[in-house]
């Protein structure tokens, strides 16, 4: 069996941005393992980022993290990244690693951290400007651990200012992605904690502002493909960060703990609309490999990707609106278990090699000599956010 040439078609407007973060050292409160030959700046995370994409065709574009990237003439760092065949993504803003920001960023109760977080986001946007990117991802840790430190609501109205401060500042064809987060670092309440928070922010900001959403910040349990679906509907669908989780924001290998919510998910964005690069869904891996090597790390994870969404466009959709409209709920579920257990391994091997692409990424990767090279090159990469 090989892919309908339809499929075949719209699997190549694939594109999944990579975090410039994943190739760094990264691991848990407890104790940050070292790898060899990690990037020591953001140009050799970008050249790693970039074997990615030679390999799989599919992550086009790197993400930025300010102040973890920071280089002096953005501009060169965006021609560096063209030279490799790749491009500079979203850049995400941290107002969570300086000392000022203790009891929050765009919502503390001092108007001078304030200033200096939204001034942090202005200077994200001169980055955006140099390099071409069109999204400014904000991640806020801004929170309470006790009922009372705060007041919850005097935080919410200082956000919406600050973030039409921001907001204003944009170009064009610049957009906010408004990303939510249940709980982590605060955990009595955070100011930006689900869909909802973030889609009245948006709203509030205007057409250029959407709601990011990373996979592993909601509760166990919840049905995430729903809120995809809402947030579509709506057209305030801007971004995901994809991972997966256990139990909290454990930022694991997208598809590796769940790959029917992965394709569940996938589904939804093709039924509603937000899959290729004219829908406005910018699809992004949010990870960090901790443990396993991280530029075969990121090729496992496109691939999933790749894999759920191939399952995801295999769905007999005139089949489907049938069964759903004659009420008849076993032949409907079993149409999505027929994609969903269909292995596509084998065509999407064909597929990449139809396109001069390495059947199989991950052993072209082991025998390219890049990770051996790049062990010998490198001393002294650093942990993410802390390097560079
Ligand atoms: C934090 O939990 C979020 O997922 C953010 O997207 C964050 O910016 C990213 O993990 C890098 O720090
Ligand atoms: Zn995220
Ligand atoms: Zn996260």
């Amino acid at each position: 069996m090989s892919l309908a040439p339809a499929v075949a078609e719209r699997l190549a407007v694939q594109e999944i941005e990579l975090p410039s973060w994943a190739f760094a050292n990264s691991g848990t409160r407890f104790r940050v393992f070292g790898q060899p030959g990690v990037p020591r700046t953001p140009q050799e995370k970008i050249a790693d980022a970039a074997q990615v994409h030679a390999l799989t065709g599919l992550a086009p574009r790197v993400a930025l993290h300010i102040p973890w990237d920071l280089v002096d003439d953005f501009g060169a760092l965006a021609t560096f990244a063209a030279d490799h065949g790749v491009g500079i993504g979203t850049i995400n803003s941290n107002t969570f690693q300086d000392d000022a920001y203790k009891l929050g960023s765009l919502c503390h109760s001092d108007p001078g951290v304030r200033r200096k977080a939204i001034d942090h986001h202005l200077a994200c946007v001169d980055v955006m400007d140099a390099t071409g990117s069109t999204d400014l991802k904000i991640w806020l840790a801004d929170g309470t651990n006790y009922p009372g430190q705060d007041d919850m609501r005097a935080r919410q109205d200082r956000l919406a200012e600050g973030l039409a401060e921001i907001y204003a500042r944009l170009g064009e064809h610049q957009r906010i992605v408004l990303e939510y987060k249940f709980f982590e670092p605060a955990f009595y309440h955070t100011d930006v904690p689900d869909w909802g928070t973030s889609l009245v922010q948006c709203l509030a900001l205007g057409d250029r502002a959407v709601v990011c959403l990373d996979t592993g910040h909601h509760a166990p349990g919840t049905n995430i493909e729903f809120i995809v679906m809402q947030l579509l509907r709506l057209r305030k669908l801007g971004a995901f960060d994809f991972n997966s989780r256990f139990y909290a924001d454990d930022d694991l290998i997208v598809g590796a703990a769940d790959p029917f919510q992965l394709f569940r998910i996938l589904l939804e964005v093709v039924r509603g609309g937000g899959y290729g690069p004219d829908s406005g869904v910018t699809f992004m891996l949010d990870q960090c490999h901790n443990i396993e090597q991280k530029i075969p790390g990121q090729i496992r994870s496109v691939l999933n990707v790749q894999e759920a969404t191939a399952k995801a466009l295999l769905v007999d959709r005139a089949a489907l609106d049938r069964a759903q409209r004659d009420g008849d709920v076993l032949a409907a579920n079993g149409i999505l278990m027929d994609a969903f257990a269909t292995d596509v391994r084998a065509d999407l091997a064909d597929w990449r090699e139809s396109r001069g692409l390495p059947a199989d990424p991950m052993a072209a990767y082991a025998a390219s000599g890049y990770q051996a090279r790049i062990e010998a090159e490198r001393v002294g990469g650093e942990q993410a956010g802390w390097g560079a």
